[in-house]
């Protein structure tokens, strides 16, 4: 048995174990083998070498791929750990709090980063079991906190995008704005040693290959989409990695993995339309596998038959592409900029290059008629006709805390979830907000999501 707690000035952290919880996703997330897809916990694998650089030990323990075994393995640690967990908003934050809760209890200390926290830093703060929370990238405030602990210390005052419990200097306004911007060039590359297995992390996808791994190159955002949480989450700043050091990683990460096939995941990886051309290159020269990645439909609008045939030779097989509406005013309330007229146009080019697009759509806007429904379903269908390996997907509208969307409605009055609690209960998925959405079309979207998407079981 561990004791309870560690005293002020005793700390004494040797190792830092990051925790990735589930998301409970299986049913909008399954793959053909009926299997909820699971990710690279790229988070952890970015933020270990900062750890390791300071001579700590670092460890992962994985509730998704690890769903009966990780309690268990949670339990065993004791105060000489400091657990650090990523969580996003949703149901990720039930096992984040049950592991917190667990390793406090065996005198742990708790740090949560990621999504969930970058946009409420304050309310985790005071609701989580945690005695410290990260907000945005995660690379400088993560190594303030741990050159305290280096020596022996926790910290006892908040910095830029650190927030420590027990401090009376809890700013209320935090605001992420502030984030200092580290150039990720700099930075370590992912400790990939952290995963020892990563069969777990392979999906089938059946737009790009049987094995397919994700990764980023990229953390943020510059546009000013009114319904997306990441320029807020990235105060609007787009951190890009070195290129050749992310191909010699992708390399490194399919050797490892036996994956035969790349997704990126970046948030918008065509947006600098010539780093996304030299990735390609590089690619096709060092790895020479199919990959996918996200492109915004003015960045496809923009680029030539040319530039998507050099892609699609260097082995581009499928783009995300969030169009998001078929209506200019929606268009124009999203804040996409784009003209939603051409999307026809933009499903034929990329079929005349043989490049699949994943094309996503959102549905329950406010003041929107409710037609809007049906013409984006219809829109959805226009491009599996204009070519049937095209994807389309539609979602409900989330409004997320920080957005202009979530402003506009929060002024009508709209209730949304206070707690961290109510944050852990919500379903994406579901039509969830009278306000805005017709729960009668839910069955409609997910009938029409079946028929247009692989990814929906539901
Ligand atoms: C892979 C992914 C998923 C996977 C699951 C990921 C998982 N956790 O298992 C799946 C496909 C299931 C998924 C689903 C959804 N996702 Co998602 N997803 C992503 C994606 C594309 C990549 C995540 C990633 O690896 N990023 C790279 C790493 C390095 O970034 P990061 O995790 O943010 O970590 C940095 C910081 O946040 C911080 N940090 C993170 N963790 C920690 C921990 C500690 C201790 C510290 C100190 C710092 C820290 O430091 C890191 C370095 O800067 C991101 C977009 C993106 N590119 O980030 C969206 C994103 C995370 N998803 C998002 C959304 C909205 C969703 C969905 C709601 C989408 C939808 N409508 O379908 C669903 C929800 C599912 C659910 N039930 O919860 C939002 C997050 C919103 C939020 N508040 O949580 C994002 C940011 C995309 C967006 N802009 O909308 N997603």
């Amino acid at each position: 048995m561990h004791q309870v707690a560690s005293q002020a000035g005793s700390l004494s952290i040797e190792r830092v174990v990051f925790f990735q919880p589930r998301t409970f996703a299986e049913d909008n997330y399954q793959t053909t083998t009926g299997h909820e897809q699971q990710w690279v916990p790229w988070a952890a694998l970015f933020l270990a070498p900062l750890a390791r650089n300071m001579g700590l030990k670092v460890n992962l323990i994985d509730a998704r791929v690890e769903p009966t075994k990780w309690v268990e393995r949670i339990s065993a640690l004791g105060p000489t750990d400091l657990l650090a967990v990523s969580v996003m908003t949703g149901h990720a934050i039930r096992d984040s709090v049950r592991a917190s809760k667990i390793a406090r209890n065996c005198g742990s200390k708790i740090i949560w980063g990621g999504p969930h926290v970058s946009l409420f830093p304050t309310e985790t703060l005071e609701q989580a079991p945690v005695d410290a929370v990260i907000s945005g990238f995660g690379y400088i405030p993560f190594t303030h906190l741990l050159m305290s602990v280096r020596e022996d210390k926790w910290p006892q005052q908040n910095e830029i995008g650190l927030l420590v419990k027990s401090t009376n200097t809890l700013n209320k306004h935090h605001t992420p704005s502030k984030y200092v911007q580290v150039p990720l060039d700099t930075l370590p590359r992912p400790y990939l040693a952290l995963v020892e297995d990563w069969a777990p992390y392979l999906n089938p996808d059946v737009a790009i290959a049987s094995r397919t791994i994700n990764l980023i190159t990229s953390e943020g955002c510059t546009r000013s989409c009114t319904y997306c949480s990441e320029p807020r989450m990235s105060a609007s700043t787009w951190l890009t990695r070195d290129l050749s050091h992310m191909v010699a990683v992708a390399k490194d990460l399919c050797a490892r993995s036996g994956a035969n096939g790349v997704k990126l995941h970046d948030p918008n990886f065509f947006h600098d339309m010539s780093r996304a051309q030299q990735f390609s290159r590089l690619f096709a020269e060092k790895i020479s596998l199919p990959w996918a990645a996200t492109m915004h439909p003015s960045d496809l609008d923009h680029a030539s038959s040319n530039y998507l045939d050099q892609l699609a030779s260097d082995g581009l097989v499928r783009v995300l592409v969030g169009l998001e509406s078929p209506d200019p005013a929606i268009v124009r309330l999203a804040g996409k900029q784009y003209d939603p007229t051409g999307i026809p146009e933009l499903a034929k080019k990329l079929a005349k290059a043989r490049i699949r697009g994943m094309f996503t759509f959102i549905v329950g806007w406010p003041d929107a008629d409710p037609a809007h429904y049906s013409r984006t379903i219809e829109s959805a269908f226009g491009i599996r006709d204009i070519w049937e390996e095209h994807q389309a997907k539609i979602h409900f509208l989330e409004p997320w805390p920080g957005t202009p969307i979530y402003r506009l409605l929060s002024r009508r009055g709209f209730c949304f979830p206070q707690t961290l609690h109510e944050w852990a209960n919500i379903d994406y998925y579901q039509a969830k907000y009278a306000m805005i959405h017709d729960p009668e079309r839910l069955h409609e979207i997910r009938n029409a999501n079946r028929r247009l998407s692989p990814y929906v079981n539901a």
